[in-house]
């Protein structure tokens, strides 16, 4: 990919691990519904989310502080076995659960200072799946990648610098998803 460079592995949970972390998270996670504010309007997020990581790496966004809850047995589990192929120490996860097929992410970048001038994410992925676009900010260039239960994708180098991402929403009927999002915040 020019100007960045996304990895994506199908199969990096087999379908037992995948079902029932999709299961466990989607029980145990102390979800949220977020509102952000634009122009003094405040919105419903559309999708609920969680963070949770090591009690300094706070994390802002769109006016919303991210204070995280501390790590759980199963969220260092997998931190620890993504770090170790992906190669960042991450500190902190984002986790958001799309409902349905009205649940969606905006087109955006994992651009906020905090994250680094070139941010490592890694991407895990439980339940529906979803569809993933990839737009590139000047250039006419553009990426669409299915992202399926089980399944990581990383994103590094310039990917946040020069692209931007989001799952768009879907007129077909959904089953929930869960997409973990591993970061590394420099504190
Ligand atoms: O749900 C996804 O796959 C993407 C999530 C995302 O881009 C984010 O939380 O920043
Ligand atoms: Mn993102």
């Amino acid at each position: 990919m020019s100007d960045g460079n996304v990895e994506y592995q199908s199969d990096f949970l087999n379908d037992e691990e995948a079902n029932y972390l999709l299961d466990f998270l989607y029980t145990h996670i102390k979800w949220r519904s977020d509102k952000i504010k634009f122009f003094g309007k405040e919105y419903n997020i559309p999708r609920m989310q969680a963070w949770y990581g090591d009690e300094n790496a706070f994390y802002s966004y769109s006016n919303i502080d991210l204070k995280p809850l501390p790590w759980t047995a199963e969220l260092l589990k997998l931190r620890d076995r993504i770090s170790k192929v992906s190669g960042e120490d991450f500190n902190s996860v984002l986790l958001n659960l799309y409902r349905d097929g009205q649940d969606s992410n905006g087109w955006h970048s994992d651009d906020e200072k905090e994250l680094g001038p070139k941010p490592i994410i890694a991407s895990l992925s439980l339940g529906q799946e979803r569809v993933f676009h990839l737009k590139h900010k000047s250039k006419p260039l553009k990426e669409s990648i299915k992202l399926g239960h089980g399944s990581l994708l990383i994103m590094k180098d310039e990917t946040q610098k020069y692209w931007k991402h989001q799952i768009p929403k879907s007129s077909k009927t959904m089953k929930p998803r869960i997409n973990l999002t591993f970061r590394r915040i420099f504190t």
